[in-house]
């Protein structure tokens, strides 16, 4: 990078024009698929099952052909039973944030590592960051790929990298302070926290920290926290998608446009199914994203089921990119609650929350007995200081507000700011000890 104004990481890769870059995706598929099917036991035994050979596959409409794989199928080959290298050429490890049981397996090859680090160079070089930057990783180091993979990235762009981790507030703040950091890297739930703190310790970043952009992902969000996270840090707050399973982080990533996320297809093939019946839907329907990765060499994977939902964006964007966008996830077909017969969503409840003025910056959903729901909600210090009447009004408004949104009636408990639990990885939204 010469230049801190260029907007382009590789210019030629990411305004490839279309024809180009689906003949592209075709001759990577292909090549893909004779791996798998000469190294992995696992896709071969599937390919067979679903009558398939790799050469069979002629155009990009046969993908819907090919078996997919699913988490479970990720599970059940742990340790290494979809490696597609000698064990001797896997140089990195990464595993999924499952929560229970086994965990899912993530190997990276030299290229992959590479390859990780080059998509998520080309996503923040997209946001405008540039080698100038400094940049602050308060995602967690470790097993998980959040800040590994993105601080290779900045450091590929040649940005000063502060691997500060999450947590530890006054430890960021310091950091912030005395390197003049201009980028970070973050949970929409810990900048939320974060914002909290630097409110009450009475920081106003605008004056006093050389902050200018936050990439927030690893956790779905809704734009009325993106807006919450902005005010609270005096950023502009960028989209950051990414899975385990597709490399980490610098999947799908949000340009200068802010009008969705470029998902970067010289990578990955996305496809958009009915998470109920697995059949493909039209272009710009929403459903569960699927994705296959093109170019992945220790670990390539078919047809990748994310449960993650969304819909994709057809129509150009004015940054001149040619990988099409994909809106901002509303959710996980796994995340989704049945409560006394209603089906809803957890980002529906933090989209009205997130809007409403004196709500603060957490909440969590709680689930119990034989269905009942409460909603806590910490005020925001200015709730706070309302007097009682105000504070049932408020109280009103976000069940009024909820019951509209997801059609039962939920009780609201309103708690003082910095009441709940944070936790210095992703966020528990949702604690379901229901009886049922
Ligand atoms: O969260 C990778 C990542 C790291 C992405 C840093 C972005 C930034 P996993 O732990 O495997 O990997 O979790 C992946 O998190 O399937 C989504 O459900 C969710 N997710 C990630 N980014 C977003 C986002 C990383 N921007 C799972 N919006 C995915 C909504 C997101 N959900």
């Amino acid at each position: 990078m010469s230049s801190p104004d260029r907007a382009y990481w590789k210019p030629a890769e990411e305004t490839l024009p279309r024809p180009a870059l689906e003949a592209l995706q075709l001759d990577r598929l292909r090549q893909t698929l004779a791996r798998v099917w000469e190294k992995v036991p696992f896709y071969r035994h599937k390919l067979d099952e679903a009558k398939v050979s790799p050469d069979a596959v002629r155009g990009l409409a046969d993908l819907r052909r090919l078996p997919f794989t699913t988490g479970a199928d990720l599970r059940e080959t742990y340790p290494a039973g979809l490696l597609a290298v000698p064990p001797d050429e896997a140089l990195r490890l990464h595993t999924s944030s499952g929560t229970t049981g086994k965990p899912k397996a993530i190997f990276f090859s030299r290229q992959d590592v590479d390859n990780s680090a080059e998509l998520c160079a080309r996503s923040f070089v997209a946001t405008g960051m540039g080698r100038q930057d400094v940049f602050q990783n308060m995602m967690t180091y470790g097993l998980f790929t959040g800040a590994l993979v993105t601080h290779y990235a900045a450091e590929k762009i040649g940005c000063l990298v502060i691997p500060a981790g999450p947590g530890n507030s006054d430890r960021q703040l310091l950091l912030m302070r005395d390197f003049r950091t201009t980028a970070i890297h973050i949970t929409p739930s810990f900048a939320l926290y974060f914002a909290d703190f630097l409110e009450k310790h009475g920081v106003d970043p605008r004056q006093e920290l050389a902050l200018q952009r936050a990439f927030v992902g690893a956790e779905p969000y809704t734009e009325a926290t993106r807006r919450k996270i902005e005010a609270g840090l005096g950023v502009r707050a960028f989209n950051s998608y990414g899975l385990s399973e597709m490399n980490g982080p610098g999947v799908a990533f949000e340009c200068q446009e802010q009008q969705g996320m470029h998902l970067w297809e010289d990578h990955f093939l996305m496809e958009i199914i009915d998470p109920g019946s697995g059949e493909p839907l039209p272009l710009g329907a929403r459903g569960e994203l699927v994705l296959t990765t093109l170019v992945r060499e220790a670990m390539p994977i078919l047809r990748y089921r994310t449960r993650d939902i969304t819909s994709i964006m057809d129509a150009p964007c004015a940054c001149g990119r040619t990988h099409r966008r994909i809106q901002r996830i509303t959710g996980r077909a796994d995340d989704m609650l049945i409560v006394r017969g209603v089906n809803f969503y957890p980002q529906q409840v933090e989209r009205i929350l997130m809007a409403i003025e004196g709500v603060g910056r957490n909440y969590v959903i709680c689930l119990e007995g034989l269905d009942e729901m409460t909603v806590k909600v910490e005020l925001s210090e200015a709730g706070m200081s309302d007097r009682p009447e105000p504070m049932y009004a408020l109280q009103d408004e976000i069940v009024s507000g909820l019951r509209a949104e997801i059609l039962t009636k939920p009780k609201v408990e309103l708690v003082p700011p910095g009441a709940l639990p944070v936790s210095e990885g992703k966020a528990r939204r949702v604690i379901d000890n229901r009886k049922l």
